[in-house]
């Protein structure tokens, strides 16, 4: 047993962390359709990108894949929280399926975005990651060759439009807010006549648990983020956490946690990917407190109250 001058450990818990209305909302959608339609109900990618989750769902009767064309005939069909490609709804219609479409609202709302710049004859250049299902699914809004691609600071250097007047941008949900900003400020220097949105498209989740993390970070020697290495939002955690100073780690669970890394910190700053369960933020802390005395404060940076309704085609059993 520790005496009473064992020094004691501070775990800093990050407020807001984890779940974010469209995952609680994504999570819903399959639960809802499974009561629905009853199992199995197939689900185009993991709904979020969380192991646990989609094990969860597996159990309820859930089946995931990564195409429609691995889905059966008269089984319904759920489209992931990061959207998709205007030719998969599409696809669906063609082979009469029963589909439901989970794609978080302020993804969708992206979407919409792309359209109407489509429709005013703009190029429009989407800063994203390459190969995320969201920018897929984003630039699958419009015909190959309508979009660009900008991941980087140099890849604005490096453009050449056929016309800098009709150009704009839409940005993916989860990125780096300081990132995005340095991109959109290379932006509008290289084309003053960019038709800007008032504000990139980082949604409130992501905004919030980065500034959570950022100011953890500024008080912890070292920050745990719950998260899966595929979690686009989450990995952004990690980064924003040692951009402030702080080493910062990617676990999936408690299992993942290395203690040697952890030796000797007096600090341990936790926060949790908008896809990543409190259960396990909970048994990531216990792990710790397992090992260490000491005592769990929460830092709280902002209040979330945002919700998001299901599609109407679940309403009547919500
Ligand atoms: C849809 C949009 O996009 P990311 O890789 O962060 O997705 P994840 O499933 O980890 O988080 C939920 C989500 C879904 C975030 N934005
Ligand atoms: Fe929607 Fe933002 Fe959550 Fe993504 S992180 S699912 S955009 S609320």
């Amino acid at each position: 047993m520790a005496s009473s001058d064992t020094p004691q450990l501070r775990i800093l818990l990050a407020n807001p962390r984890g779940f974010c209305a469209g995952v609680d909302r994504a999570i819903k959608i399959v639960e809802l359709a499974i009561k629905k339609f009853g199992a199995p109900v197939y689900v185009r990618h993991e709904i979020v990108h969380n192991r646990y989750v989609v094990e969860g769902l597996e159990a309820k009767g859930a089946v995931f894949v990564d195409e429609l064309d691995e889905v059966p005939e008269g089984v319904p069909v759920v489209f992931s929280a990061h959207g998709v490609p205007k030719s998969v709804p599409a696809e669906a219609e063609r082979r009469e399926m029963i589909y439901v479409d989970a794609t978080c609202p302020l993804v969708s709302k992206v979407h919409r975005q792309v359209e109407r710049h489509k429709d005013r004859g703009n190029h429009i250049l989407m800063i994203g990651h390459e190969g995320h299902p969201e920018v897929i699914g984003t630039m699958g809004q419009v015909n190959e060759g309508s979009m660009t691609l900008i991941e980087t600071v140099e890849d604005v250097d490096n453009l050449s439009p056929e016309n800098p007047a009709k150009l704009s941008y839409v940005t993916q949900t989860t990125l780096s807010v300081d990132d995005t900003s340095d991109i959109v400020e290379r932006l509008e220097e290289r084309f003053p006549e960019l038709k800007s949105p008032k504000k990139e498209d980082i949604c409130y989740a992501t905004t919030n648990r980065q500034i959570a993390v950022k100011a953890i970070a500024k008080e912890s020697d070292r920050v745990v983020v719950i998260g899966a290495p595929n979690s686009s939002n989450s990995r952004r955690l990690v980064e924003v956490s040692e951009k402030s100073g702080c080493p910062a780690v990617l676990v999936q669970r408690a299992t993942d946690l290395d203690f040697e890394w952890l030796k000797g910190a007096k600090t341990i700053g936790i926060s949790a990917g908008a896809s990543a369960p409190e259960i396990l933020v909970e048994e990531v802390i216990s792990a710790i407190f397992a090992r260490y005395e000491g005592y769990l404060e929460i830092f709280t940076t902002a209040e979330e109250d945002v919700t998001f309704k299901v599609p109407p085609i679940l309403k009547d059993i919500a």
